[in-house]
């Protein structure tokens, strides 16, 4: 049995709704992030962590990552060309749209009150459109960034888009906005969002 540590409004829902795609059942643990309690699991105090048994895994990418090669659903075989294209775009996924966003929360909520810089989200919201128009066109006319197959890389951009739109910055119209509500259809997905819903009161991200 599985255990998630982390309220689903954080990145933790991105592990739920992995579990959710796999019908794996989990536990749910929603300790907040920089309780002095996940010291134990882990000294950055940051969630999700994942339960395996006896052992504890920390990072949520690494995390739907090890599940879906656990479950050999969701990813292509590693060594494969296609999985080095499919790492490319889960890099891409971190690097180009998460780090916009993540900056841009850390200047509204995260950091202290006193190291905010408010003008930092301008700098943010124009890597964050750069990189949505470069996803436009790596993504194409095909259904996941992979082609046919969902895989992890899409799962981190449905959990992208929905933190964009708590962010209030708009996906324009057009090959990556149907692409979005492709994978938000998904029933894990809605079956996840329903799960944060019974879980908490406002999602964030
Ligand atoms: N790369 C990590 C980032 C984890 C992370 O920053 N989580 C946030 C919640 S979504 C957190 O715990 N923040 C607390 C902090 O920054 O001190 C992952 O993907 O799991």
């Amino acid at each position: 049995m599985y255990t998630i540590i982390g309220p689903l409004k954080t990145r933790a829902f991105r592990v739920a709704w992995m579990l959710n795609e796999l019908g794996q059942a989990f536990d749910h643990d929603p300790t907040a992030p920089r309780d002095p309690k996940l010291a134990a699991v882990n000294p950055s105090l940051k969630v999700p962590v994942l339960k395996d048994g006896n052992d504890t895994i920390i990072d949520s990418v690494a995390i739907c990552q090890y599940l879906a090669d656990k479950h050999g659903k969701l990813t292509f075989p590693a060594g494969t060309i296609q999985r080095a294209h499919q790492d490319s775009f889960t890099q891409f996924a971190v690097d180009d749209v998460e780090l916009s966003l993540w900056v841009a929360s850390k200047h509204t909520f995260a950091l202290p009150k006193e190291l905010r810089v408010p003008d930092v989200k301008r700098a943010c919201k124009f890597d964050f459109d750069r990189a949505l128009t470069s996803l436009s066109t790596r993504l194409g006319d095909r259904a996941y960034v992979m082609g046919d197959q969902f895989t992890v890389p899409d799962l981190l951009f449905g959990h992208l888009a929905n933190w964009a739109k708590n962010t209030h910055w708009d996906i324009p119209a057009g090959n990556v906005t149907d692409y979005i509500a492709r994978i938000q259809a998904r029933p894990a997905y809605l079956q996840t969002v329903e799960l944060r819903a019974a879980t908490e009161t406002v999602a964030t991200q």
